[in-house]
């Protein structure tokens, strides 16, 4: 407050008592003007006519595929209440064949002399100012991927600032919790100081605000090789902020109308994701939230208990979700027992390092609450679709909200704060606990299908504990000779989203089995991850269903030499953000190798992407030299020249390329023939 009774802000930079509006007072500004929360509160929201409209009817199941039954009876039992699902409302964009505009990319907005579609259903060439499908999809894609990367980008940064904050003593409620991996970043970015958190957290926010120079992450975690080609394409970025700004003024009207100095900025982007993004984001949560370690627990949504007060932590930082499931541990005699589940990688996080249930992915967040069961669903960042506010407006759930960069209109604000990260953990889960006797028993409907085991944990540091165990003196020679005698054939990262236009999962599911039958090594992260703990491919199953026997061995010998009676068939290697460690896995193994990345019998895989984030980790990948597969083109296809450079002409420049398939079966073909390709050049046996 200032002398005259106003309210003031003290900024984080130090200047005291100025008078700006952050964001947090917007919030509060716009709720006293009465513009917030208006469009829902009061009333009962249902699909609109033509939502309703929009078919109900299920495709039939692929042959040989058996449908998820936990998500096929909740899809049922939220159509008999008349409650519409993302499976039923599908895309609107009336363009949407193939060649046309929205789909194919070929949609401008970027000026008010537009609207201007292209392609053949419209049958332009150019938009109103002249610009070509080629710089109309280009402009596209540069804006997806900086969607992409901004959003990890702001990942890093509320880490760095929680981890600034703990440093110098502000923040209280985290404490530095590997301290090691602390001190191997403090080396590895090369800082200075005697407070390391301090100096690592602010080698972070430097190098989102730079303009100058390379991100110390690229140039402590990218192999020197990717450096001096990425360096030699003028693909290096400066700092996150500048790049992102950058590419938003390029993609203004009349700036970049050149497709492949567009794409550059394409591939550049890619790299602010991976290393202004991914790797500090995972690192620094290693270093406050601790470094993940084997760990075991249950998949699907029949984790949420009818018998408990039911919590689900969604969205993706677990500087909010750690506190939540601390403070539901904590909470003095709850009425009934209370039960933290995860959805999307948040709860890939806390099941990382808590073993916090995995409820669902991102697709599944709407029949978590069509269960009837859950008390209030707490949202942060990201993947969070605004339609569970409407679905829980059926039943007595709680949508809570809590960062001043994402609200929904109608839902429970209670903002967090890492300064005051226990005490707001407390009042949000007593909102929750507070909500129960709200809860309607006759609503309530939870699949009677018992939860799957799976087994999580596989940071890099636990996958060289695992393997020293075999070979302590050279921990990575045994994964080397396996691959070199092809018991294991190659690596291949599934990762990403689950896509709501095919049955759940499918892709996935087909994609990951058919390579570990043919003794390919499957790591992943994200929302794959929850299908593969739903169906039983986390499972720590010693009988290991469906591996070839080259892959079994491998993973018996390393299992008993670890003292487990098994290890599972896939790894589970964290959250999106947590990419970063198969590039740290991939450079170990190249450098063992002494071969480039783009040598390597490897490949990365989204079958299922759906988010901008996903298309930027993907470029990020591509810059690393793996073939990446996409299940959909990502609004690309009105540029033929695009799609060439993406597919192809980029394969010469970094080494990696999109590969772009929709069928599961026909991509796993072409990956293992990727596979078999590569190793054949290193002389090893297919
Ligand atoms: O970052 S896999 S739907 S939850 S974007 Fe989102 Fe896709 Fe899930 Fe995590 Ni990743
Ligand atoms: Fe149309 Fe060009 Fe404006 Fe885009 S920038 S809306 S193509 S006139």
């Amino acid at each position: 407050m200032d002398e005259k009774g106003n309210e003031t802000i003290n900024h984080a930079d130090g200047c005291k008592g100025c008078k700006a509006v952050n964001r947090r007072d917007f919030l509060k500004v716009t709720a006293a003007a009465g513009v917030a929360g208006l469009m829902l509160d009061g009333k009962e929201v249902f699909a609109s006519e033509s939502d309703k409209k929009r078919s109900k009817s299920k495709p039939k199941a692929p042959e040989g595929f058996t449908p998820d039954p936990i998500t096929e009876k909740l899809i049922d039992h939220a159509h008999k209440q008349n409650i519409d699902l993302v499976w039923d409302r599908k895309s609107h964009c009336e363009f949407s064949e193939e060649g046309n505009g929205g789909i194919a990319g070929v949609c401008c907005f970027h000026c008010n002399m537009g609207p201007c579609t292209l392609g053949e259903a419209m049958g332009y060439e150019y938009g109103a100012c002249g610009a070509t499908a080629d710089t109309i999809v280009a402009r596209g894609l540069v804006g997806r991927v900086t969607g992409g990367a901004s959003s990890h980008v702001e990942h890093a940064r509320a880490l760095a600032k929680t981890l600034k904050g703990v440093a110098t003593g502000e923040i209280k409620a985290y404490e530095i919790r590997d301290p090691a991996k602390l001190d191997a970043l403090y080396k590895g970015l090369g800082c200075n100081g005697k407070n390391k958190a301090l100096a690592v957290a602010e080698t972070c926010l430097s190098d989102l605000g730079k303009d100058h120079g390379v991100p110390a992450w690229l140039g402590f975690k990218a192999n020197a090789e990717r450096q001096v080609t990425w360096k030699k394409l003028g693909i290096l970025p400066t700092g996150a902020g500048a790049e992102i700004s950058q590419a938003c003024h390029r993609t203004h009207m009349g700036v970049d109308a050149d497709m492949v100095h567009l794409a550059t900025d394409v591939l550049k982007l890619g790299l602010v994701d991976g290393y202004c993004g991914l790797h500090p984001a995972t690192d620094m949560q290693d270093v406050l939230f601790g470094t993940p370690k084997l760990v075991s627990s249950l998949a699907n949504l029949s984790v949420i208990d009818k018998e408990k007060i039911n919590i689900i932590v969604h969205g993706h930082e677990p500087i909010l979700s750690e506190k939540i499931v601390e403070a539901a541990e904590k909470y003095p005699t709850p009425p009934r027992p209370i039960n933290v589940v995860g959805i999307c990688c948040t709860g890939n996080e806390v099941l990382m390092r808590k073993g916090v249930p995995l409820a669902g992915s991102m697709v599944q967040q709407e029949l978590a609450i069509v269960t009837g069961a859950v008390e209030a669903m707490i949202v942060d960042v990201q993947c969070i679709m605004p339609n569970i506010q409407r679905v829980a407006q059926h039943f007595h759930t709680k949508i809570i909200t809590t960062n001043p960069q994402a609200k929904i209109t109608g839902a429970t604000h209670i903002e967090f704060e890492p300064e005051k990260a226990d005490e707001i953990a407390q009042k949000i889960v007593k909102t929750a606990v507070d909500n129960y006797q709200r809860r309607k028993q006759n609503k309530v409907m939870i699949p009677d299908h018992p939860p799957a085991k799976i087994m999580a944990g596989f940071s890099v540091e636990q996958i060289i504990g695992a393997l020293s165990k075999v070979n302590a003196a050279d921990p990575l020679k045994p994964l080397i000779d396996n691959i070199v005698a092809n018991n294991i054939r190659g690596i291949v990262a599934i990762v990403g989203c689950v896509t709501p236009w095919d049955h759940y999962g499918y892709r996935h599911l087909v994609l990951t089995k058919a390579l570990l039958a043919q003794n390919v090594l499957v790591v992943g992260t994200g929302c794959w991850a929850h299908v593969a703990g739903q169906r039983g491919l986390l499972e720590p199953n010693p009988d290991y269903p469906g591996v070839g026997d080259g892959l079994k061995a491998v993973l018996k010998a390393v299992a008993k030499a670890n003292g487990v009676p098994a290890l599972p068939p896939c790894w589970h290697m964290g959250s999106c953000v947590d990419n970063s460690r198969i590039e740290d896995v991939l450079n170990a193994v190249a450098g063992y190798l002494k071969v480039k990345i783009s040598d390597l019998p490897v490949a990365a895989s989204a079958p299922e992407f759906i988010t901008e984030k996903a298309v930027s980790i993907g470029t990020w990948a591509v810059n690393l030299g793996a073939m990446t597969h996409i299940g959909g083109q990502p609004y690309v296809s009105g540029s033929e020249n695009m799609v060439k450079l993406l597919t192809d002409g980029v394969e010469g420049l970094v080494g990696g390329k999109f590969y772009v398939e929709t069928d599961p079966n026909r991509a796993a073909e072409t990956i293992l023939a990727h596979i078999n390709a590569k190793r054949t050049k290193l002389s090893l046996p297919v």
